[in-house]
């Protein structure tokens, strides 16, 4: 077995730090062997105690350390491997060290390390240990002062927190700049980066009227995909004015551009830095879909300054209380910024496709997680997409005005301070008129409720029973119900509304209910004559639950038709689309070989009305939402349909000739749409040109799956004669769904096209990885030695593993174990060099038990082999350990 170590942290030991750092100034000489951080702390002993300061430190080497100008006797420091402990300390002093640190050897992107030879830092969680030692915790926070020191000619940039006081040239060739952070922070936003880059520059004027210069760095080949990143950081700042009342607070606000980073991007107070898929952008190179990411990680980068930088967290148990609050924020600026309906569905699909999953499995856990291994393993989406929809829920039951007035509360009460989940539910409950004790359950306890829902006529009465059914998850089984507000309408058999409680004042008669119980009743009084209508349930989404109830196709037809809820409308459709696929599966089944059968009736006819309103020239739907609808359930969400033995390849096999009936039934209407939804002129970003493209890809994927050479022909001269990546990569994708010499002619022409761009061949190392059949192992191994991959870079391994194994459910299921050999063998290769991308890609196995014995065994054996090796991570050990419990 292994040596390591496995510390589980607990929520219920947390204990206020016993001494506090209210200064850090810290001088760096950069170098990418031995670079000299020297640091100087005011040390304030908190609370009247006779312990020693603990300070974090991992792979440091300590060089000296001195007290108050003087060094430190050797008895009252004790190192440890993963710190230092100091003993007697007066109540206030000045700590002084130097350590050592080589960023050119650290692969773990943690820390300070080097991306593309320019030095840079990630310090969250607790990267700022790997930096100098320090109690790394993000209940101390402290005032930065930053010396930087590298040489001009390679790092002619320097960049710090805060506001830049001073710049100049050395006589050695080097040369220095000093930033200086007037606002408290923990060590976890510190940030710096030194290096050869290339900037553009703006300006941001404040509701009160102060000058921002903002600036965003990159490597100088970049220099001209930085416009819309930058219209995305202006329009982010006037929008949290506008809508939070939140005005950004230094002189500057930068942001850079690396090409090594293990997430998104990082709020690093003042200096933001990106993963440089969410910042680089120009038409030629990025698509729509690329576009709208920037805009929103920008944003949701930026919304940080408030809810995460001036009002940080305790300590990492209240990781959501910043992370979903942040999403959350960051949504309703994307719907702001585009459609409202179709964020809506995005975000959903997210929630369902990723989060409902974990949540159901192993590594389920609350959104307020109650203790961890590695924190790291907790940037999860339930921590920051269930967190999001949990502030939603405040928002929905308080009103706009009143939980406006809550965040106000919030942001004053707290400025400055590190705090808890705790403190904002007690702020937001006291301008709330229902049971918060019992919405407190949300952060407490894992898994999806599950809300029954049955309808019935007594006398002139609609009556609604409602069953909450809370599932047992890792551990966790009280089923105590839940505060479950749930939007409802209803519809008659016209699809007209039907009155439930009278009319709101929109005259809609849709209402939402606050479901607290773990079985109710509602009574509806319904207009004379009516019959049992059909009901529209959760609507936009309310609550972050599944709804059971008994559709059948003409109910769901006739919603996907007629509700007036937008959501509910595309939800109806993509019910009818599941109702469809699992029946067919189901019967494959029962009958021992496939069944034969037609399109059904319903599905078909609602498909087509789809598609004619998106190209009926009065009053069409808006393309972006028929595209939405259009789109087919993903294997792996048909998958969450079946609880035990997912029947893997019956459900691409049912997916896929559905799509072929529906294309061929609707061919003629696929054409004229494509058609009539070209888009002419200039590629513009904006929601009529994203939309149109948005439908002709969905169409042009229709036609592509059926084998015909005129519908390839389409795809090949779009793919040709576009100016954009958006529609080129649209056709490569269409002409990927079948093999032809057309398809294996123009995705070699394009990946020699694109060499020298990585963020392209991302894209297309992540298509080939959709492709590759099952236990094609030959492929595998090309695609691993093309000059394109890196498993050293976490985009390149996210493009081929991570695709690979979760959008290639096929060829990853394999019944031999192929798929799963050699996700695994790239997973313990990566672990020995950056254990949190390992541990993330493993999240995949997490869920062997819903698998046929046979994939079920080969998975558990991977997991195994992962786990058993001296030198697994407790990164990846935590993940496959819970697996495997
Ligand atoms: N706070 C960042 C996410 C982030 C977390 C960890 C990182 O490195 C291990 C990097 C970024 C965000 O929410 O955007
Ligand atoms: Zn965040």
């Amino acid at each position: 077995m292994t040596d390591r170590q496995a510390q589980t942290v607990r929520l219920a030991d947390y204990r206020p730090p016993n001494y506090l750092i209210d200064h850090v100034d810290l001088t760096f000489e950069l170098a990418a062997r031995g670079t000299r951080v020297e640091s100087s702390l005011t040390v304030r002993r908190n609370g009247s105690h006779d312990e020693s300061l603990w300070l974090d430190g991992d792979e440091l080497t300590l060089e000296s350390i001195e007290l108050d100008g003087k060094p430190l006797a050797a008895e009252q420091v004790e190192e440890r491997d993963n710190g230092l402990s100091i003993s007697g300390l007066p109540d206030r002093c000045t700590l002084t060290m130097v350590c050592r640190v080589d960023p050119v050897d650290n692969t773990k992107l943690d820390g300070l390390y080097q991306s593309s030879g320019n030095f840079c830092t990630q310090c969250e969680p607790e990267g700022f240990r790997r930096i100098t030692f320090f109690p790394d915790r993000p209940d101390v926070l402290s005032r930065y002062r930053v010396t930087l020191i590298a040489d001009k000619a390679s790092c002619p940039v320097l960049l710090s927190n805060g506001n830049p006081v001073e710049s100049r040239d050395l006589e050695d060739g080097r040369h220095l700049a000093v930033w200086d952070d007037p606002h408290p922070k923990p060590s976890y936003l510190f940030a710096l980066v030194a290096g050869d880059l290339k900037s553009i520059h703006d300006q941001f004027t404040t509701a009160s009227g102060r000058t921002i210069d903002l600036g965003i760095y990159v490597e100088p080949h970049n220099i001209d995909r930085c416009d819309h990143a930058m219209r995305s950081l202006i329009k982010s700042m006037a929008w949290d004015e506008e809508t939070y009342g939140r005005e950004y607070d230094l002189d500057v606000f930068n942001i850079v551009a690396v090409d090594d980073f293990n997430m998104g991007a990082m709020e690093n107070k003042g200096l933001n830095i990106f993963n440089s898929k969410f910042i680089l952008a120009r038409s030629e190179t990025a698509t729509d879909h690329d576009y709208e990411g920037i805009e929103s990680v920008v944003a949701h980068e930026y919304f940080h300054n408030w809810s995460g930088n001036r009002v940080t967290c305790r300590d990492w148990f209240q990781l959501s209380l910043k992370e979903g609050f942040t999403v959350f924020r960051d949504q309703e600026f994307s719907a702001d910024m585009g459609s409202r309906a179709v964020k809506r569905i995005e975000e959903v699909n997210l929630l369902r496709q990723v989060q409902f999953p974990e949540d159901a499995g192993p590594q389920a856990h609350p959104v307020q997680p109650k203790e961890y291994e590695q924190i790291n393993n907790f940037y999860t989406a339930t921590v920051y997409n269930k967190g999001a929809e949990v502030v939603r829920m405040w928002h929905n039951l308080l009103g706009w005005e009143t939980f406006r007035r809550g965040t106000d509360r919030y942001f004053e009460r707290f400025d400055g301070q590190a705090v808890t989940i705790e403190d904002f539910i007690d702020t937001m409950a006291e301008q709330a008129d229902f049971d918060t004790a019992q919405f407190r359950r949300w952060y407490d306890r894992a898994g999806t409720p599950i809300v029954h829902v049955k309808k019935r006529i007594e006398g002139n009465d609609l009556v609604v029973d409602f069953r909450q059914e809370i599932p047992a998850v890792a551990g966790q089984e009280d089923d105590a119900p839940f505060l479950i507000p749930l939007g409802i309408a209803a519809f008659d058999r016209d699809g007209k509304p039907v009155s439930l409680s009278g009319p709101d004042r929109n005259g809609e008669p849709q209402t939402t209910l606050v479901l607290s119980k773990t079985e109710e009743s509602r009574r509806f009084t319904l207009p004379a004559g009516a019959g049992l209508p059909v009901l529209s349930l959760n609507r936009g989404f309310t609550a972050p639950v599944k709804v059971e109830h008994d559709y059948d196709a003409t109910d769901l037809a006739l919603l996907a038709g007629s509700d007036t809820d937008e959501f509910n409308r595309w939800d109806a459709y993509q019910r009818l689309v599941l109702l469809t696929l699992v029946e067919r599966i189901h019967q494959a089944e029962e009958q021992g070989d496939w069944p034969e059968s037609g399109l059904p009736e319903g599905l078909s006819a609602a498909f087509g009305r789809l598609l004619h309103s998106a190209v009926s020239t009065q009053g069409g739907a808006d393309p972006r939402f028929v595209a939405e609808c259009l789109t087919l359930p993903s294997e792996n969400y048909i998958a969450e349909q079946f609880h035990q033995d997912v029947p893997v390849d019956a459900i691409h096999r049912a997916r896929v000739e559905l799509r072929e009936q529906l294309a061929n039934e609707w061919s003629q209407t696929l054409v004229l749409a494509f058609e009539k939804l070209a888009v002419d002129g200039e590629y513009r970003f904006d929601g009529v040109d994203v939309g149109r493209r948005a439908l002709r890809a969905q169409v042009l994927g229709y036609l592509n799956a059926l084998d015909h050479p005129a519908w390839r022909r389409l795809a090949v001269e779009q793919l040709e004669e576009a100016d954009n990546m958006t529609e080129r990569f649209n056709a490569l994708t269409a002409l990927s769904l079948r093999a032809s010499d057309e398809r294996d002619q123009a995705l070699e022409a394009f990946a020699e096209e694109w060499k020298d761009d990585p963020l392209v061949m991302d894209k297309w190392l992540a298509l080939r990885a959709r492709m590759v059949e099952p236990d094609d192992a030959e492929t595998l191994a090309a695609l691993e030695a093309h000059p394109a991959f890196s498993i050293r870079n976490p985009n390149r391994v996210r493009a081929l593993v991570g695709t690979f194994s979760r959008g290639n459910p096929v060829a990853f299921h394999a019944s031999t174990g192929s798929g799963y050999r050699w996700v695994a063998d790239k997973i313990i290769e990566i672990d020995g060099f950056n254990p949190q991308i390992a541990a993330r890609m493993a999240t995949v196995f997490s869920r062997w038990r819903r698998y046929d014995g046979g994939r079920a065994d080969r998975m558990r054996g991977e997991l195994e082999r992962m786990l058993d090796r001296r030198d697994c991570s407790t990164d990846l050990a935590e993940i496959a350990g819970k697996a495997l419990k």
